[in-house]
């Protein structure tokens, strides 16, 4: 089964979002397989943006990860890579639709509350960076028989 790094980002932690973003993966009928509230280090942090170290805005995205805790989470299920993203929203929260939790809880690129691996790669990436591998869970989810 596919599994994908979310992250809610030091906005979302600091807003009080933790409870209303993880309902809507858990009611998707998503598996939360591992989860920890932490600090991100700043060499961690431009290891998982290391794509953007060109981009104008790169400093300003590594002190924002790392201003704060973020709530670092694996999620598992039926194409969670891409629905997930879905879910999300686009990454301009002016762009993003009603319903998606960047159309719903942001307002500013910079603040967009929440991250998701954009594909298998980074996917296996983003887990590797977050995550050992004994901090993550392997257990059956009662009522996944409702889900598939
Ligand atoms: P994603 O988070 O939707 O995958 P990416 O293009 O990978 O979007 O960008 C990573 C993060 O960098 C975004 O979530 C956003 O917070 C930030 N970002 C992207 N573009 C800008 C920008 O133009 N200014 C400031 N921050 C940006």
């Amino acid at each position: 089964m596919e599994k994908t790094y979310l992250m809610i980002k030091p906005d979302g932690v600091q807003r009080g979002l933790i409870g209303e973003i993880t309902a809507r993966f858990e009611k998707k009928g998503f598996r939360l397989v591992g989860a920890k509230l932490m600090q991100v280090s700043r060499e961690t942090a431009e290891q998982h943006y290391g794509e953007h170290k060109e981009r104008p805005f790169f400093g300003e995205l590594v002190d924002f990860i790392t201003s704060g805790p973020v709530f670092a989470m694996v999620w598992e299920g039926e194409n969670v890579i891409a629905t997930a993203r879905q879910m999300m929203g686009s990454t301009n929260p002016k762009d993003a639709a009603p319903a998606t939790i960047r159309g719903d809880y942001a307002v500013n690129v910079g603040k967009n509350v929440i991250h998701g691996s954009d594909s298998p790669e980074s996917a296996v990436r983003e887990i590797g960076i977050f995550f050992k591998e004994e901090e993550l869970t392997d257990y059956n989810k009662s009522g996944s028989e409702w889900v598939y």
